[in-house]
């Protein structure tokens, strides 16, 4: 269950991990909020359209209960969440709801360059979700780590892995210590091509 706050890349990373099981030839369940936001669910299912797969939408948690068989039998079950605020209990009692009723593991999708100190109180805010791993997206846009770097060590969260471009055919990549090391440390700050490789 992909969870953060609005435009983060939650749904991005929902459709990087869906082309990326269908090629590897899994099965996958997905499914998604539905959303007030004009084109909140047309965005996703223009990917699944694509990969041929069906696109749940739904508005509860019990209705999201309704398909736990097809989720346990799928490979790879994928649910992307609209954007929720932290700091309002109301939206953090809805992912609660959500998680629990298919006892989902949460994955935050944390976008790099926010402020260090904003996205500790984000990770704190949502500590009761007991995040195990994150995604980090947007690493090619931004310059400052600091933001995903709190996030990891006040939240205690591995960094499962990276995105580095909007472009779902590239899907995700992986990162490890010493390519983190390299991204905090780079030779030249000002060469994209070099960070985005590093990512890579
Ligand atoms: N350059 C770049 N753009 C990205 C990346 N990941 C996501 N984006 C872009 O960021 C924007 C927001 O991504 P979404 O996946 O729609 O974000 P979201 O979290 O689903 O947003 P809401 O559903 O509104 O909460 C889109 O324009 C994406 O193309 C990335 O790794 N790199
Ligand atoms: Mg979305």
């Amino acid at each position: 269950m992909l969870v953060e706050a609005p435009g983060a890349g939650k749904t991005i990373t929902a459709t990087k991990l869906a082309a990326h099981a269908k090629l590897n030839g899994h099965s996958i369940f997905i499914a998604t909020t539905k959303v007030k936001r004009a084109g909140g669910i047309e965005q996703l299912q223009a990917f699944t359209c694509i990969l041929g797969l069906d696109l749940v939408a739904v508005t509860s948690a019990k209705e999201l209960q309704l398909y736990i068989a097809q989720i346990q039998q799928a490979d790879v079950p994928i649910f992307d969440t609209s954007g929720v605020n932290p700091f309002d209990d109301d939206d953090m009692q809805m992912i609660h709801e959500y998680a629990l009723a298919v006892n989902a593991e949460i994955l935050f999708v944390m976008a790099t360059g926010a402020d260090a100190m904003e996205t500790a109180d984000t990770v704190r805010a949502f500590s009761d979700l007991e995040a195990k791993r994150m995604i980090i997206s947007r690493l090619d846009m931004t310059r400052r780590l600091g933001g995903i770097l709190a996030a990891a060590l006040v939240g205690r969260i591995a960094i499962a892995n990276v995105s580095v471009n909007p472009s779902v055919a590239d899907g995700l990549s992986q990162i490890n210590p010493v390519s983190l090391a390299h991204l905090i440390i780079p030779e030249d700050v000002s060469d994209n091509q070099s960070r985005t490789k590093v990512a890579q």
